[in-house]
């Protein structure tokens, strides 16, 4: 399918690609028009800082962790691009760039990553789920979603991000099953980005390619280079648009690598060398933009000052809105579990109270 728009390369798998790593475009690639490259192109720049400042924030003990996602910004930014209002985003742990990119204040978003009970953010004004820890059950609520729109006749489609981990849950294949057979319209975004914490791909799945499980469902497959934002537009507009018409869904594999550790709890050195990561910082999606915006004569010195200067004011905002927040009460532990609270749960309270009042 994404032969129409896009260019298929070999690449040890068939991968669409439509700007190298060095900015040139792949001889015949027709790219996403300028205004939207730009936009990607901010997306990128805002994602990249977010990332740097949510560590930050982490180093200094505001939030109590952060799943990066340096490296992956161009899926972040591309998963976001690509939906209209009405159409609903199913992020994870890792997916705090696309549900900014979405439009969501950073503060909300990280509200949930400081500790707090819920996820920060107006779930169904934004239309976009609360980031799922568990892996793959957002899935399934992405399916449901989308069915439900299908059967309402609602134009919306639905966009569900996964990492190349998640594909070996149950719920994965439940959700892939199920939305083949009733054509929900819902696009599954798999990060392939190498590790599920300190496991290898090939330790995860026989399968030469993620994109190649699709076949067995029954819907199309499609590798794409996940560091080249163009790319992934390309492809995962046409995955949206096949939603939207009633077409049913599509797996979309992006080959793409995490630059970061899997959490600031974890240490990448013992999994993956040095030679490897560098390897991946040579196919870096901001450099390979920026290279190919320069070169067209669509990026000056001037707009990327500009476009520096937004971007540290959204992180002199987040770290001010981060340090603002109003500690959380305590007792609120208690508060949200049942509606009437059992025994148990008013004794643990009542220690948790009697022992607040001893140690403030
Ligand atoms: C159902 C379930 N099992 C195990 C875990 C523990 N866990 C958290 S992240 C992770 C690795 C996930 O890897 P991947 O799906 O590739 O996503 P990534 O973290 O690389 O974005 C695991 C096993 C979990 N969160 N949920």
């Amino acid at each position: 399918m994404s032969a129409r728009k896009g260019v298929v390369v070999d690449d040890r798998h068939e991968t669409v690609r439509l700007v190298e790593p060095d900015g040139a475009a792949v001889p015949g690639a027709q790219l996403p028009s300028p205004d939207r490259l730009l936009a990607g192109y901010r997306g990128l720049v805002r994602a990249r800082r977010l990332n740097e400042q949510a560590g930050a924030l982490v180093r200094q003990g505001r939030l109590a962790v952060y799943p990066s996602s340096r490296g992956q910004e161009a899926c972040q930014v591309a998963a976001a691009m690509v939906l209209a209002d009405g159409d609903w985003l199913f992020p994870t742990y890792r997916d705090t760039a696309a549900i900014v990119a979405r439009g969501v204040d950073p503060v909300e978003v990280l509200t949930m990553l400081r500790g707090n009970r819920h996820c920060g953010y107006d779930v169904a004004a934004h239309r976009v789920a609360p980031q799922a820890t568990p892996l793959a059950t957002q899935l399934l609520h992405a399916v449901g979603v989308a069915h439900a729109a299908r059967l309402k006749g609602e134009p919306d489609a639905v966009l569900a991000l996964c990492g190349d981990g998640a594909t070996s849950e149950g719920d994965f294949h439940e959700a892939l099953n199920f939305a083949a057979v009733f054509r929900a319209p819902v696009v599954f975004l798999v990060q392939n980005n190498k590790y599920a914490i300190s496991v290898p791909l090939h330790r995860q799945s026989a399968a030469a390619s993620l994109a190649d499980k699709a076949v067995g469902y029954g819907m199309p497959g499609v590798r794409v280079d996940g560091n080249d934002l163009a790319a992934l537009l390309s492809v995962l507009d046409d995955a949206v648009e096949r939603a939207r018409a009633g077409d049913g869904p599509t797996l979309v594999e992006a080959d793409t690598y995490r630059m970061d550790a899997h959490t600031n709890a974890d240490d990448a050195g013992r999994y993956r060398s040095d030679g490897e990561v560098a390897s991946w910082a040579a196919r870096d999606p901001l450099a390979r933009l920026r290279a190919r915006l320069r070169a067209d004569d669509l990026l000056d010195d001037d707009a990327e000052r500009a476009l520096v200067e937004e971007t540290e004011q959204m992180a002199a905002d987040l770290r001010a809105g981060i340090a603002a927040e109003s500690p959380v009460d305590p007792e609120e532990l208690f508060a949200h579990v049942y509606a009437h609270p059992t025994p148990q749960l008013r004794e643990q309270r009542d220690q948790l109270r009697a022992e607040l009042e001893v140690t403030p």
